[in-house]
């Protein structure tokens, strides 16, 4: 009895060890926990895109197209396809209250200090009363709405973001009255971010067709600067500065061809200075990944010519 009770604790403590070295290697992955600057600058993103909502309407396509486009520029120019986290959802319960605050738990467990880090939100915005804390001018808390679940407010995304080590962060909203996400006191202002918002507290945010495909203006001209015409400069760096300057002036413009008032806006505090001289550079032109694009090139080619990848036998 006495030696199946020895050989029962030993399995105990074997099992435990054990455990408790896949917690160091769990823990080896995720940084999870405020660790400081690691020396090694990471980039981390979150794109999310909540393209179907309520039964009976329509998915909303171009919401979807707006993050797989963001997604192929920073794949095309050296972000790795591990640090993405991508949801985008036009089926089902669509992308829920759940799953944007997974994403934004999944990025925070993994950056650090010296990392930067990248959430991109396409999806519908509106306002509700300001709730406390009462940090509104306007009396209004600028929320984002899940496809499913409660809206998140802008000071609920505040304390979120308060959590984040990195002082490099980007927030880029494609929604209506998304300039309201950085008019409050307790938003989502802070040291070392900068935010982009594709229009004001004020005005909604519309989406067009061009050619057979459908984005929403903003985003639209966003992917196209990504692609390198948005380098002001021509330091070989996209800087979120550069990219807001390229996004922000073609969406007025078109808006008012249409009839429509969109002013996209930016909070900038990329480093907390005075004079605000230092940008935050978002791609690198020289890290261009040329396997992608000749990839890039077939899969268009698939696209147009399916028979030809059958010929293929890809
Ligand atoms: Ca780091
Ligand atoms: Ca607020
Ligand atoms: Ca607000
Ligand atoms: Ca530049």
């Amino acid at each position: 009895m006495k030696k199946i009770f020895l050989f029962f604790m030993l399995g105990i403590l074997l099992l435990s060890f054990f455990t408790s070295a896949t917690n160091i290697e769990k823990k080896s992955i995720i940084n999870d926990g405020d660790v400081g600057a690691d020396g090694v600058t990471e980039y981390w993103a979150a794109l999310i895109a909540a393209g179907k909502y309520g039964p009976g309407l329509a998915p909303s396509r171009w919401l979807v197209n707006d993050t797989i486009g963001v997604k192929n520029s920073l794949l095309n120019y050296g972000w790795k396809k591990e640090n993405i986290k991508h949801e985008a959802s036009l089926i089902g319960l669509g992308v829920t209250r759940k799953k944007i605050l997974n994403a934004i738990d999944w990025l925070e467990l993994r950056e650090d200090e010296d990392d930067v880090v990248l959430m991109f939100f396409s999806i519908h915005g509106y306002y509700q009363e300001d709730k406390y804390p009462f940090d509104e001018l306007d009396g209004k808390d600028e929320s984002i709405y899940p496809s499913y679940g409660s809206p998140i407010t802008d000071d609920e995304l505040g304390v979120l973001l308060n959590k984040f080590e990195s002082k490099q962060i980007i927030v880029i909203f494609n929604a209506c009255y998304a300039g309201g996400m950085i008019d409050g006191n307790m938003d989502l202002k802070g040291e070392g971010r900068v935010i982009l918002t594709s229009s004001n507290a004020d005005e909604t945010s519309i989406g067009f067709y061009h050619g057979e495909h459908e984005n929403s203006i903003f985003s639209y001209y966003l992917i196209e600067g990504l692609k390198g015409p948005a380098d002001k400069n021509n330091d070989k760096n996209i800087s979120v500065e550069e990219i807001f300057e390229y996004a922000a002036a073609r969406t007025t413009s078109y808006a008012n061809k249409q009839g429509h008032l969109q002013n996209p806006q930016i909070y900038d505090a990329y480093p907390t200075q005075e004079n605000n001289d230092y940008e935050l550079n978002i791609i690198d032109l020289e890290k261009k990944d040329r396997k992608r694009e000749v990839d890039n090139v077939f899969l268009r080619l698939f696209d147009q010519f399916p028979l030809l990848k059958l010929l293929l036998k890809l």
